[in-house]
């Protein structure tokens, strides 16, 4: 595939459908729009265009799908999987001026808001109602709900209460050719023609661009507190997991961090934190429910059950800003990670119960590789972010036998039941490794989906899909 440049004429058009301030080619905004949170990648758009309406993307859909230029869609830029990064130039569609929560609906519990909302700003509109939009991706500070929807993204409270997929009612959506659509219904209940919805949910921005996002939401938890759990055995630690839910608790958060996340997200964030030598990972629990009464009933019995496990001293936070800490902690460990060393990170996720063996396959692989990993994630989930450390690894090593190691652990994730993404998307970082998950049946129709909506393959290009071979 060849995508048009843009040219004069083009940027005089754009100017023509939004206010010319809003058609941006200067250094700054491009180069803030070529990138995201994903490794180092950088790849800059010829124009960033900023909408206000979903007939000003209309417009430019329209125009770039006649004129073959593409267009890739972006939120806050918060992604880990190169989701926004406008593979083949052309336009950057920056949503960040479509930041309007249109409709509060206390009386049905939904939301209606436009892409460019921040995450948490919604989270906490909806809180002051006395409402929960529980999806809580580390990076909910910044990131935008229209991204969130994209890669139908989690979080540690996925676990009791789900991911974006379950909280999303209904989109308005615009389709290459500049129609806009909406789908789906302000229903909780709805068995109308194909889903249409969780088609476009972690379509990551393949399919169309959405313009209005439609949320279910829940009553606000009045009740939490959080543990953290040390263990001398990281392996020891993924074990636990499973015994948790085993003796009848439902946390309402189960995170595992190896011992350098947590060490190098304290140095991140200047946080104390009393790490003794012989601990080698923890468990982040977090018990939430009506009465207070019965979550320390609750963390009672995580203690009994862990009880049969080496684990250290047991920290019991239930002041807010106890809790704050140890969250904000957690919530730092990819930036930490980030700042640390160059690194690549795989987004494992495989059925709970086989936490234990995903962890031993990691460290395995990684000692034949000769790669070191820290490893963290929604261990409740069985979803477990490896991020492979560059730091030891010589340049030459680091592109030839890294896409060997990855290569054998997606394989290993996919025996045991799991997948390339547990919330993070596939974008450029997984793409080469789709047909590990698919069969070439499925993958020709997912492409047949991609081609119904977008038969010119102008809307975020180059991403989930195996990169075509050049012919030669
Ligand atoms: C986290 C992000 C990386 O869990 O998904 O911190
Ligand atoms: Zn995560």
């Amino acid at each position: 595939v060849s995508f048009a440049k843009i040219t004069a004429a083009d940027l005089a058009y754009f100017a023509t459908v939004l206010a010319p301030a809003r058609v941006l080619t200067d250094a700054e905004h491009v180069a803030r729009c070529a990138r995201d949170e994903t490794e180092d990648f950088c790849h800059p758009p010829e124009v960033v265009l900023q909408p206000v309406s979903a007939e000003e993307i209309s417009a430019i859909l329209r125009y770039c799908n006649t004129r073959k230029i593409s267009v890739t869609p972006r939120g806050a830029g918060t992604g880990l999987s190169g989701g926004a990064l406008a593979l083949h130039g052309g336009v950057s569609l920056d949503t960040r001026r479509m930041n309007r929560i249109l409709h509060l609906d206390e009386r049905n519990f939904q939301v209606t808001a436009e892409p460019g909302v921040i995450t948490q700003e919604l989270q906490e509109a909806v809180r002051e109602k006395g409402l929960f939009y529980p999806p809580d991706p580390a990076s909910k500070g910044s990131s935008f709900i229209g991204g969130n929807v994209s890669e139908n993204s989690g979080g540690p409270k996925a676990l009791k209460y789900g991911v974006v997929k379950d909280y999303v009612l209904s989109l308005e959506a615009v389709l290459p050719s500049g129609e806009i659509i909406s789908t789906g219904a302000a229903t909780l209940k709805n068995s109308t023609g194909y889903n249409l919805t969780q088609l476009l949910v972690g379509s990551e921005g393949t399919l169309a661009v959405i313009t209005k996002i439609t949320l279910r939401l829940i009553p606000a938890v009045p009740h939490d507190l959080t543990l953290l759990v040390p263990f001398r055995s990281a392996a020891e630690a993924c074990e636990a997991v499973n015994a948790i839910f085993l003796a009848g608790i439902a946390p309402s958060a189960l995170e595992f961090m190896e011992r350098d996340a947590i060490e190098w997200a304290a140095r991140y964030t200047s946080t104390a934190v009393d790490l003794p030598q012989d601990i080698a990972a923890h468990l982040l629990i977090e018990l939430d429910g009506p009465e207070m009464e019965r979550l320390y009933g609750e963390a009672e019995k995580v203690a009994d059950a862990l009880a049969r496990f080496d684990v250290g001293e047991i920290l019991f936070a239930d002041t807010a800003d106890q809790k704050a800490a140890l969250w904000n902690l957690r919530r730092k460990v990819g930036e930490a990670v980030k700042s640390h060393s160059a690194y690549k990170e795989i987004d494992t996720v495989v059925p709970r119960a086989e936490l234990p063996v995903l962890l031993q396959k990691v460290k395995a692989i990684g000692a034949r590789h000769g790669f070191r990993s820290v490893c963290y994630g929604h261990a409740g989930d069985g979803n477990l972010h490896v991020n492979i450390i560059k730091d030891a690894m010589s340049a030459g090593d680091w592109i030839t036998r890294l896409p060997h190691g990855v290569h054998e652990l997606f394989t290993e994730v996919i025996a045991l039941g799991g997948t390339l993404s547990g919330e993070h998307g596939i974008g450029v970082v997984a793409r080469d490794y789709m047909h590990l998950a698919f069969a070439p049946a499925a993958l020709d129709v997912m492409r047949g989906i991609k081609a119904v909506f977008d038969p010119n393959g102008i809307l975020n290009p180059g991403k989930i899909f195996p990169q075509e071979k050049a012919a030669s």
